[in-house]
């Protein structure tokens, strides 16, 4: 399999621990975003849409969003699973999951950011603000979902990862760019640092990739 990939991607960061969580190697293409090589023919051709991660199956098969891909991984690699086995606990740990991939981050990809400032002209402090407000909106409604139910475990359903922890965790790691204090939400920091003290998530971690510029990775030491 070949993946596309850039380090600070998060919807990248999403598929790296699906495919780490259930071993299957890959060979890593890097596109750098901020050289806008997501915008050149070759990536275009692949994904049209122009945008990370995609994945391409020995078979020729090509896969684009992320969430597509990890059902895809974990119906062809069905161990360890990454959704629940019943119905009601496949349809929460969407929710959870789409709560960060439809709703709080396709607000803070470069595609918005850049029209944010190219196109609306939003002074820095405005950008800034218009990324915080997002990020707490989506912090606050996973922890509202997450404290009180009685699914939530070690992780966010039950003790073992799954998409919805794959998700959050990329969410949260915005939100430490952005140095926001977790402490507001506990429920969500606890699953946070539970999830990326397995090598799987850690080893995914936008701060630790091959592509990782020089000054980046030392900041993560
Ligand atoms: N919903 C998509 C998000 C894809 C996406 O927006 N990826 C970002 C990086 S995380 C990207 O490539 N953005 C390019 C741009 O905004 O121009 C997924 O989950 O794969």
């Amino acid at each position: 399999m070949k993946f596309f990939s850039f380090w600070r991607s998060l919807a990248s960061f999403r598929v790296r621990i699906a495919l780490n969580l259930k071993s299957i190697p890959v060979d890593v293409e890097f596109v750098d975003l901020d050289a806008d090589a997501h915008r050149a023919d070759d990536y275009r051709r692949l994904n049209p849409q122009m945008a990370l991660p995609a994945l391409v199956d020995d078979d020729g098969t090509v896969l684009v969003q992320s969430l597509a891909m990890i059902e895809y991984l974990d119906e062809k690699y069905p161990d360890p699973p990454l959704l629940p086995a019943d119905a009601r606990g496949r349809a929460r740990v969407r929710a959870l999951a789409l709560m960060v991939a439809c709703e709080g981050h396709p607000l803070l990809v470069p595609r918005v950011r850049r029209y944010l400032d190219h196109e609306l002209n939003l002074r820095d402090t405005q950008q800034a603000a218009w990324r915080r407000h997002w990020t707490v909106e989506t912090l606050a409604a996973l922890e509202g979902h997450l404290a009180s139910h009685k699914d939530t475990g070690k992780f966010c359903h039950g003790d073992a990862p799954t998409l919805a922890d794959i998700c959050m965790v990329g969410h949260v790691t915005v939100a430490i760019t952005q140095q926001i204090d977790l402490s507001t939400w506990p429920t969500v920091k606890r699953i946070f640092e539970t999830a990326m003290a397995l090598p799987e998530f850690a080893k995914a971690h936008p701060l630790v990739q091959p592509d990782t510029p020089e000054a980046m990775r030392a900041k993560s030491a």
